[in-house]
């Protein structure tokens, strides 16, 4: 039975990246596209944060991260990118660190370290693992080789049953507070579930996404999955 306390989250959680706080005297851009899950990452934890942000829109979906202006900024010609002052950050999971270090605050990120080392298994493990599975099963659906490889799907449910033991333990993957771990593996997971079938075996990760989307920060989320779905919609292979 999913049992949340749904005034202590929205009290705690709800901001917009759009709002100003006292840490924004350095100038903060964040490069990227809705669609992306390693920038909704970001987009979300600045969101948590209350961190002001400019965003400037690099669409690559018409290969805006291989232009020229672009690769001055990223030379991976990848996104997300932060620009802070004249110091350029180029991974998600660095992105989301370094914000919860910049803000002081510790919602997301606590400073006990047995909680950190939590946290940062975690994130890892999408670096490492479930994020490039992710990424190899999209770059196959948007070059038409679909049904997907069976090897790849046989991957990711490998992930998910690791993520469900996890949410045996714990009402959150690093513990029972929501942290950059949560935010980051459930903008993967809820991507690739736009072109492959959500597993029913995967109980305790369904009833945290479902907990994840009731939070005010899952808007941005849900904004991204939009315009991910509307070019996951444009190629039309069946859903897996
Ligand atoms: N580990 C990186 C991954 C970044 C990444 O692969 N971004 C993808 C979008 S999800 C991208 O920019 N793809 C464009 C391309 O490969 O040309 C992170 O977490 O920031």
């Amino acid at each position: 039975m999913l049992k949340i306390n749904f005034g202590a989250f929205f009290s705690r959680f709800y901001s917009s990246y759009t709002k100003t706080s006292p840490l924004n005297n350095k100038k903060i851009v964040l490069y990227g596209d809705e669609a992306s899950p390693p920038v909704r990452f970001v987009l979300m934890t600045a969101s948590v944060l209350d961190i002001k942000i400019d965003y400037h829109e690099i669409d690559i979906f018409i290969g805006k991260q291989k232009s020229e202006f672009y690769k001055n900024i990223n030379p991976l010609q990848k996104v997300p990118a932060l620009l802070v002052q004249n110091q350029v950050i180029c991974d998600s999971h660095a992105i989301c660190l370094y914000l919860c270090k910049l803000s002081g605050d510790e919602k997301l990120y606590p400073s006990e370290i047995s909680i950190r080392a939590r946290i940062d298994e975690m994130l890892f493990f999408n670096s490492g693992t479930l994020f490039p599975i992710d990424s190899t099963i999209f770059t196959d659906y948007f070059a038409g080789k679909w049904p997907v490889n069976e090897a790849k799907l046989d991957m990711l449910n490998f992930s998910l049953d690791y993520i469900e033991s996890r949410l045996n333990k714990n009402s959150w993957l690093a513990g029972d507070e929501i942290s950059l771990a949560d935010m980051c593996l459930m903008s993967t997971i809820t991507s690739v579930y736009q072109i492959v079938r959500r597993s029913e075996k995967h109980k305790k990760v369904n009833e945290w996404l479902k907990k994840c989307e009731m939070l005010p920060f899952y808007e941005i989320n849900r904004r991204g999955l939009e315009r991910l779905l509307k070019f996951v919609e444009m190629k039309k292979h069946p859903y897996i």
